[in-house]
């Protein structure tokens, strides 16, 4: 099971993509997961072209193994970064926060696979007609930007609907997760939380420490009268932006509240007015570890979970 369509698609030896987050997602978490049989993701967020070309160059000098760019389509840079990924070949890339559908073609022209992560069975469907090679179908429980559906709801309907692999994303954390994802119908799963906290990740460590202590119901989504809903660790800013939601502010000074905070989390380890970003699976997230040992620790608890499931204690009956 776990050597799925997503393995042979993408020439990884686990069905495991790590999220692309914004700042977060160097070459550095980038090559530790891709060395470890996964398939790791640069995320451009808001950075400038050249910015992602070095990491992806960086990246290239040290490992061999396929990975992948995430390009966020609101950030003012896009095209150029497309441009950048287009130039360098690299294996894979991942969109955010926007249909990629217009750069698919030129993308396939390289060789470069394209998936696409999509909140909806709309958009799936949308970009399966775009040739995507798979689709990210990520719920609500994700950290960042996020639509509205769970996991749980959402997969198995986009399962349905389309013919291409879907890959589950949001609220999974661990072997258990992954094996409930491919029972909905996955290919595969992304996972950015669990990473977040990756020895090889670059965040502040002010901010793995936040991750690591938090529980079940410190995320929050700000920004939802924005239009740009984000799930965040609550903190001194989500309040001051709870504040401002209700007296009713206006979406920019909303929206000046926001800007360049996650950097500040994640780089300065401002992490009392910075924007900590974070799935709701961050109360399952422990400690610190290195990327391989993360993967090695899903795929053998996944592994202990299927067999647990084909014994007849455990057949509900049948
Ligand atoms: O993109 C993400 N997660 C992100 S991006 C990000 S950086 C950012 N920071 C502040 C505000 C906005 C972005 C932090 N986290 N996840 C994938 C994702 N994509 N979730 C939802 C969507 C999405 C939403 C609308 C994908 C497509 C879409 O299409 C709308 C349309 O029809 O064009």
């Amino acid at each position: 099971m776990l050597n799925s369509k997503l393995c042979s698609l993408l020439n990884i030896k686990y069905p495991i993509i790590q999220g692309g987050m914004a700042w977060v997602a160097t070459s550095e978490l980038a090559v530790a997961v891709s060395e470890a049989g996964g398939i790791g993701i640069i995320g451009a967020g808001n950075a400038p072209a050249e910015f992602v070309r070095n990491e992806i160059i960086k990246a290239k000098s040290q490992t061999d193994k396929p990975f992948g760019v995430n390009v966020m389509l609101l950030s003012p840079f896009a095209e150029e970064v497309m441009e950048v990924v287009l130039q360098e070949k690299v294996a894979l890339v991942t969109t955010g926060a926007g249909n990629p559908g217009k750069y698919i073609p030129k993308l396939h022209a390289q060789g470069i696979k394209v998936i696409p992560v999509v909140p909806s069975v709309s958009l799936a469907k949308r970009m399966e007609r775009y040739q995507a090679d798979a689709i990210i179908v990520e719920g609500t429980e994700a950290g960042g930007h996020i639509g509205e559906l769970t996991t749980m709801a959402l997969v198995p309907q986009v399962v349905d609907a389309v013919s291409i692999p879907v890959i589950a994303a949001g609220g999974i954390g661990d072997g258990r997760g992954l094996v409930a994802a491919f029972a909905l119908g996955a290919e595969g799963v992304q996972m950015g939380t669990r990473f977040v906290c990756a020895s090889e990740c670059i965040v502040h460590e002010k901010y793995k420490v936040l991750v690591i202590k938090s529980k079940d119901r410190d995320t929050i989504v700000s920004g939802r009268s924005t239009g740009h809903p984000v799930r965040v660790l609550k903190n001194k800013l989500t309040r001051k932006f709870e504040k401002l939601e209700l007296q009713g502010a206006s979406i920019e000074d909303i929206e000046k509240l926001g800007s360049g905070k996650l950097r500040n989390a994640v780089v300065d380890g401002d992490i009392e007015y910075g924007s900590v970003m974070a799935g709701q699976i961050a109360g399952l997230v422990s400690k610190v570890q290195p990327a391989h040992e993360i993967i090695e620790e899903i795929i053998i608890q996944a592994k202990e979970v299927l067999q647990l499931l084909n014994t007849s204690k455990n057949n509900m009956g049948v």
